[in-house]
């Protein structure tokens, strides 16, 4: 009798050649350049598509060790996501300094001027699963780890140049309140509840960050238009031995910009990746993001000027009083080539320090350097976690006597696995460098043993304020609607009351704004302050995101409705124009198939129009036919596409025949100077002019109320 793998037919689906079983199924088999399936056990697959039976209608066997296998490795597929930054995405690049820093640290990696070292950087959310939406008013992660000579060393940091607390013991408390609430497990990622709240309304040291994360750069566009900052301060070390202080900063070339809360939630809908797929799109198509890591620096007497504590992670120190010296460029060229094995797997850490660099007594600081490691062991499984490709030091060789545990991937070769010994040579192993070797920075300290916080802790409103008189009118609106809307979602008065309680401590105009947003029945008093607001600390225009927007619209995305009969020239134009200008065209039409344009060419479709809305676009451009404009006039998502684009205040282009669309939007009579109408193929060039600003903010007077 014929074994089941003979005489099967034989099938061709495209270049591939497949055969079809017995039951019709169908299977792929090996040849040529295609590889033979095994098991882990390297045992070559001759049916993947079946289990071993007694008999062709079962019972199933258990000797059948393939099934077993894959079930078995299936079954445990998932590790336990992090507890905080769960949903993230990572991006392979290198870090190239301008000059060599020498005179200010001995790490390696800043010696040589325009010596690339390779680094991994994840970004990520932080109260929201793995599963959360993208655009979530949430903090950013910006963690970067340098794989240097002398070791792997990470910047663990955020998007915002400050922490919520001043003390690590507080951490749990804090992402306890802002995660889902416990008994009913929602909402997610968003901190719109009373649990957080309620925590912020009884964390003053919150205020300064409360500005911050009601800000926009909480809904940043892209993950590529953000700052970073590694937010302690942290020290450098000469050869010399002595010791600069420095803060860290990342700033994006591309420029800052984030959307307005109303886009957020529909990008949300639309597309809950956005952010990865932004960044996994420029990269493949070799728009590579860059930042400049930038340091302030300064020495103790400097720090004491200070009537805040240069130890506090709720301070800044403004870049308009200690500039950012911008020291070199980190480019991301290069994404994953599996998201589990590095995105997921990756595991850094604030004490991945490498010599010449040195932490601070920042009690936040000490606490995390407790966390990570811990952390690392419940998620990766392992004390072995460092010998996954992502983590281990790639420029750096790994010599020492630690041994064993899961996963050993590699143990200490030869007889020594203890020092000091007394083999010699090889045999013997590695050995210390006291030349060489990290060296912590000898500072004196002294003290009694107490639980408490330094005084010069205690300023929790002046940097508060300075953020939000920093920041121009159209972000202090959307600071006072940000508010408005989280408490908005509080369900219990008094907590919303607290909150303005608080504000009222900040800046009374704003108060003022959510009070009434809020419709509260009275004005609460001003929360009791351990030190009075400083009501005179200069602006800070280097906190503002519109101040330090984009140069050009590089980088950006175009939407562009079409319907059939588009003009050919208007769309080459405006094609044309944007790819000078390094921005990208996406065609929005009625079909994915796409459309004939007026020359009879075919414009193929990159989304269909309910699938592409204008939210997921920088600017649009809407090119119709009389006849398309008369069609799309009567579909909802068309409709939408435009009065959400107006309302965005986002830049317009329109050929004439679009009108009837924007008519039945009801917006045609309200067009301002941010939408312009393209009467000719040369005209494209100053539309993409008109867009290196982003938002035509004037508008937004008009259209605040969506
Ligand atoms: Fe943290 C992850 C950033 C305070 C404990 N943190 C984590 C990540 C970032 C930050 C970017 C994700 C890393 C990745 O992509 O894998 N964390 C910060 C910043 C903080 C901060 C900028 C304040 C300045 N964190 C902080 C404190 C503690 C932790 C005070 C605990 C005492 N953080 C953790 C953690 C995580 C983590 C539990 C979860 C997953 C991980 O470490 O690897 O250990």
């Amino acid at each position: 009798m014929a074994n089941d793998f003979e005489n099967r037919p034989t099938e061709r689906f495209g270049d591939v050649e497949f055969q079809r079983g017995q039951g019709g199924e169908v299977h792929q088999v090996a040849g040529g350049d295609v590889p033979t399936l095994t098991t882990q056990q390297g045992i070559p697959v001759a049916d993947d598509q079946n289990t071993l039976k007694a008999g062709p209608r079962g019972p199933s066997l258990l000797e059948d060790q393939h099934f077993r296998e894959k079930i078995f490795k299936f079954d445990h597929e998932r590790i336990p996501e992090r507890v905080v930054h769960a949903r993230g995405f990572g991006a392979h690049g290198y870090f190239e300094p301008y000059e060599s820093l020498s005179d200010i640290t001995s790490a390696d990696l800043f010696q040589r001027a325009g010596e690339q070292t390779p680094v991994f950087v994840r970004f990520s959310t932080v109260a929201g699963n793995k599963g959360s939406p993208d655009l979530a008013r949430d903090v950013r992660g910006f963690a970067v780890k340098f794989y240097t000579k002398e070791g792997n060393w990470d910047i663990v940091g955020n998007n915002i140049p400050i922490f919520f607390i001043q003390d690590a013991i507080k951490f749990p408390d804090l992402i306890h309140a802002a995660k889902q609430e416990p008994d009913r497990g929602f909402p997610q990622a968003q901190t719109a509840h009373d649990n957080f709240w309620d925590y912020m309304s009884l964390t003053p040291e919150a205020m300064a960050m409360v500005m911050w994360i009601m800000s926009d750069r909480t809904i940043p566009r892209s993950l590529r238009f953000m700052e970073g900052f590694g937010i302690h301060t942290f020290r450098f070390i000469n050869a010399a031995g002595k010791s600069t202080f420095v803060k860290f900063h990342w700033k994006p070339k591309q420029g800052m910009q984030s959307v307005v809360w109303n886009e957020a939630l529909k990008i949300n809908g639309a597309d809950p990746d956005f952010h990865r797929r932004d960044m996994w799109d420029a990269i493949q198509a070799g728009d590579y993001p860059e930042w400049e890591l930038g340091f302030q620096l300064f020495d103790e007497d400097f720090a004491d000027k200070f009537d805040f504590d240069i130890l506090d992670a709720t301070k800044i120190i403004p870049e308009e009083i200690l500039p950012v010296k911008r020291v070199g460029k980190m480019v991301l060229n290069r994404c994953v080539d599996n998201f589990f094995a590095e995105t997921e797997q990756v595991a850094f850490h604030t004490a991945n320090l490498v010599p010449g660099i040195d932490h601070t007594n920042d009690p936040l600081l000490q606490g995390r350097n407790f966390s990570y490691l811990d952390t690392q062991l419940k998620r990766l499984g392992s004390p072995n976690f460092t010998h996954i490709p992502v983590n281990a030091p790639r420029n750096a060789k790994v010599c020492n006597f630690q041994q064993d545990g899961h996963m050993a991937m590699h143990n200490p070769k030869g007889r020594a696995n203890y020092e000091p010994n007394s083999w010699g040579g090889e045999m013997g192993g590695p050995r210390e460098n006291p030349e060489r070797g990290f060296k912590s920075h000898p500072e004196e300290v002294s003290g009694q043993k107490r639980r408490i916080r330094a005084e010069s802790f205690a300023d929790h409103y002046s940097q508060a304020r300075q953020f939000y008189v920093s920041q121009t009118e159209v972000e202090q609106g959307h600071m006072a609607l940000a508010l408005t809307f989280e408490l908005s979602k509080v369900e219990t008065p008094a907590i919303r009351a607290r909150v303005v309680s608080h504000l009222l401590n900040i800046d009374e105009d704003l108060a003022k704004k959510v009070a009434t947003g809020l419709r509260l029945e009275a004005m609460p008093e001003p929360a009791p302050a351990a030190m009075p607001t400083k009501m005179d600390l200069a602006k800070s225009p280097a906190l503002s995101i519109l101040l330090n927007g984009p140069e050009s619209f590089k980088g950006r995305k175009i939407g562009v409705l079409v319907s059939d009969g588009v003009d050919a020239d208007l769309l080459g134009g405006l094609k044309k124009a944007a790819e000078a200008e390094g921005a990208m065209v996406k065609i929005v039409a009625p079909m994915i198939g796409g459309v004939t344009a007026s020359d009879g060419s075919m414009v193929k479709g990159d989304e269909k129009v309910d699938g592409g809305p204008s939210v997921l676009f920088d600017a649009v451009a809407v090119l119709l036919s009389a006849e398309g404009a008369k069609t799309l006039a009567k579909e909802p998502t068309a409709k939408d596409f435009v009065t959400d684009a107006f309302a965005h205040c986002k830049f317009i282009a329109y050929s004439s025949e679009a009108m009837p669309l924007f008519e039945k939007a009801g917006i045609a009579s309200d067009m301002d100077e941010g939408c312009m109408k393209l009467g000719a193929a040369s005209e494209a060039a100053r539309f993409v002019e008109m867009c290196r600003k982003v938002r035509h903010w004037p508008r937004e007077a008009m259209v605040k109320a969506v």
